[in-house]
Order: C-alpha cells, then structure tokens, then sequence
C-alpha cells in the first residue's frame, strides 16, 4: 500500500501559492493601485471661482494682493479657481503646505508651468473639500487661501 498524503499535501501546497499570487496580481494590485473614480461635476465643475493678482502686488506696501484673499468654492459647483495676473509682474500661486490634489497633483503653478506671466491664468481645481492657504514664492508678503466647501444644495 503506497502513502499517497505526502504528494496530496505537495499538491495542495502549489495549488494554495498559485492562487495568492493570482489574487494579488490581478486583484489586489489593480485595485491598490488605481485611481479614485470621482464624479464628473467634482472633475470638471460647471462653475469658476474668480481671484486677481492686484496690479503692484508685488510691493508690501500695495495693500491688495491676491483678490478676494479668501476664496470660498463648492464641490461640484465651483471647487476650480482661476487666478489672473492683473499685474506688470509675473507671480506665483504656491502651497504653503506642500498640498498635493489626489487627480491635480501639485498645488503650485512653479510645479505646473511656472511664474504666471503679466496677463496670464493659472488655473487648478481641487478635488476635495478642504482649506488650501498659499502664497506668492518671489513676494511671500503676498498670502490668500481656498477654502473648498460640501455642497449641501
Ligand atoms: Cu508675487
């Protein structure tokens, strides 16, 4: 009479590792690694929330910088914000928190184009709700946040 439990176990052993390293590579990994599905309202909103960069903000003494200093978005309604340089000089709009938009990525015109020329736009929509306080990286005395509200409509 031959024992056959030894091969059953060897068997069942290889049979056993297949199928974790199926799950995950075809599951697990799929799914850690893909982005968040978000609401096409959220990722293009219907509406924009508006700031200008004052004419002589760069100097401290101007008293208007980035306007309004507070700009308040819905999700889904108004959570992108386009910033205009009404200014002679290029600026920035920049993290002061390093924040990084989960679909946008950095919140940082350095990082996503560069000083916003005289004239020009600069434009990022948050994703999520939040408070975003930033600054100008060339003229730190120039400071505003976004604060990106739930929509309770
Ligand atoms: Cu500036």
């Amino acid at each position: 009479m031959v024992n056959h439990a030894g091969g059953i176990s060897i068997i069942t052993f290889i049979i056993a590792v297949a199928v974790s390293m199926g799950y995950y590579q075809f599951v697990y990994i799929p799914q850690a690694s893909a982005k968040p599905t978000l609401p096409e309202e959220v990722l293009n909103p219907p509406e924009v929330s508006e700031v200008s960069i004052a004419e002589g903000a760069s100097l401290p003494t101007n008293g208007q910088f980035y306007v309004p200093k507070e700009t308040r978005g819905v999700i889904g309604v108004s959570n992108k914000v386009v910033w205009t340089n009404t200014d002679v000089t290029g600026h920035t709009v920049t993290t002061d928190d390093g924040y990084v938009d989960k679909i946008n990525g950095d919140f940082d015109s350095l990082k996503q184009g560069g000083i916003i020329p005289p004239g020009e736009t600069f434009e990022f929509t948050f994703t999520e709700v939040g408070e975003y306080p930033y600054h100008c990286e060339p003229h730190p005395h120039m400071q505003g946040s976004v604060e990106i509200v739930e929509n309770f409509a």
